[in-house]
């Protein structure tokens, strides 16, 4: 089976597994476990904050910098795409009691100027903005990468306003691998930003929030455990995540080219409407328009061919390249969806 629907099916590799087997583990709970406070350390010099907390999921990196960030009936500047805004389960107005406002992006990445038109007046009737929340790599946008000058005006917009930032950076390692900018560079920007190990990096699970407020990393450490996210021997986890940050960073550009690979297959069916040049890091998106087969019956199809396509919305497909997937792989699901789509 060539699995293209995320690059969260990655499984440990057998010399990742050595390293969790092997781990030293204590009680996180008690701040503990030497090897979950290791990997704390190295992100936060990595990405020159002063404190990272090891979080279970993206999902809960993400929720826990808007509660941190906000009160009760605020509203948060998000993309309108963005992963807190599809794939959270209304988490920001169900666990912080904000509202998003929902900012239309070009591939899913905003500008200064519609962040500041999207700020609020402080008059006395108007809801009030508490926070910007970008995402880099932009998953829905098909990977793309914030350019950093983009980033830089945004913030100084924020700054202008007294208003914090929040990087949703899941992928931000393909970024760092695509554009080799030192990870400092994306994350002086934020006053929080969360990482995954469970995407393209391969690890089993675990986010970083990372932040420079130190009160601010004290109740992010009581509002995990509120969220049910303060584990015990979580050791073994974040021993999977170091190795994944020494071993498996530089490699993400492999499944950039592959993504590349991939895009210019599927261009060449008649089918298939997808741009290459907008493929820049690991996820491919594209769309078939006009063929007889209905989204859920393509993704079936070709599930029957042992290739599996995630259907993201109307005519839209994303497939999305990792390590478990080879140069002949990639060729191979090129393949695949060619025959079916019918050359
Ligand atoms: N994204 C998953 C799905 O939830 C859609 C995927 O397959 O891409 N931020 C971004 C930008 C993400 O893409 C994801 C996961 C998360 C946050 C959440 O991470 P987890 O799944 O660890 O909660």
């Amino acid at each position: 089976m060539i699995d293209l629907r995320s690059d969260t099916v990655t499984k440990p590799t057998d010399a990742m597994r050595k390293a969790m087997a092997a781990a030293e583990v204590g009680d996180d709970v008690y701040g503990e476990d030497p090897t979950v406070n290791r990997l704390q350390d190295m992100a936060a010099a990595m990405f020159g904050k002063k404190a990272a907390l090891f979080v279970p999921s993206g999902t809960m990196g993400n929720q826990l910098a808007i509660r941190l960030h906000t009160q009760p009936g605020q509203e948060v500047i998000v993309e309108q795409t963005a992963h807190i805004v599809r794939y959270e389960q209304g988490a920001a107005g169900a666990l912080a009691g904000v509202q998003l406002h929902w900012v239309a992006g070009t591939r899913g990445l905003i500008s200064a100027e519609q962040v500041e038109a999207a700020i609020r007046p402080t008059d006395p009737h108007t809801i009030q903005t508490g926070l910007i929340c970008l995402e880099n790599t932009h998953n829905s946008g098909g990977g793309t990468i914030y350019p950093l000058a983009t980033i830089e005006r945004i913030r100084a917009v924020a700054a202008t306003h007294g208003i914090p930032m929040h990087l949703d950076g899941a992928r931000l390692f393909n970024a760092i691998a695509a554009t080799t900018l030192p990870p400092a560079s994306y994350a002086q920007h934020f006053d929080t930003l969360s990482v995954c190990l469970s995407k393209g990096l391969g690890a089993p699970a675990g986010s970083l929030l990372m932040m420079n407020d130190l009160a601010l990393f004290e109740r992010a450490k009581r509002l995990r455990r509120m969220y049910g996210g303060a584990m015990r021997q979580s050791g073994i986890l974040a021993a999977a995540g170091i190795y994944a940050l020494e071993h498996h960073i530089a490699r993400l550009k492999t499944d950039h080219v592959h993504a590349k690979q991939l895009a210019r297959r599927l261009q060449r069916i008649p089918t298939v409407k997808v741009n290459p040049q907008d493929v820049e890091t690991n996820i491919v998106m594209f769309e078939v328009i006009g063929h007889r087969l209905t989204p859920p019956a393509i993704v079936a199809a070709l599930k029957e061919e042992e290739l599996l396509i995630n259907s993201v919305g109307g005519t839209k497909f994303r497939a999305v390249t990792h390590l478990g997937i080879s140069t002949a792989m990639t060729e191979q699901a090129g393949e695949i969806v060619a025959r079916l789509l019918g050359e």
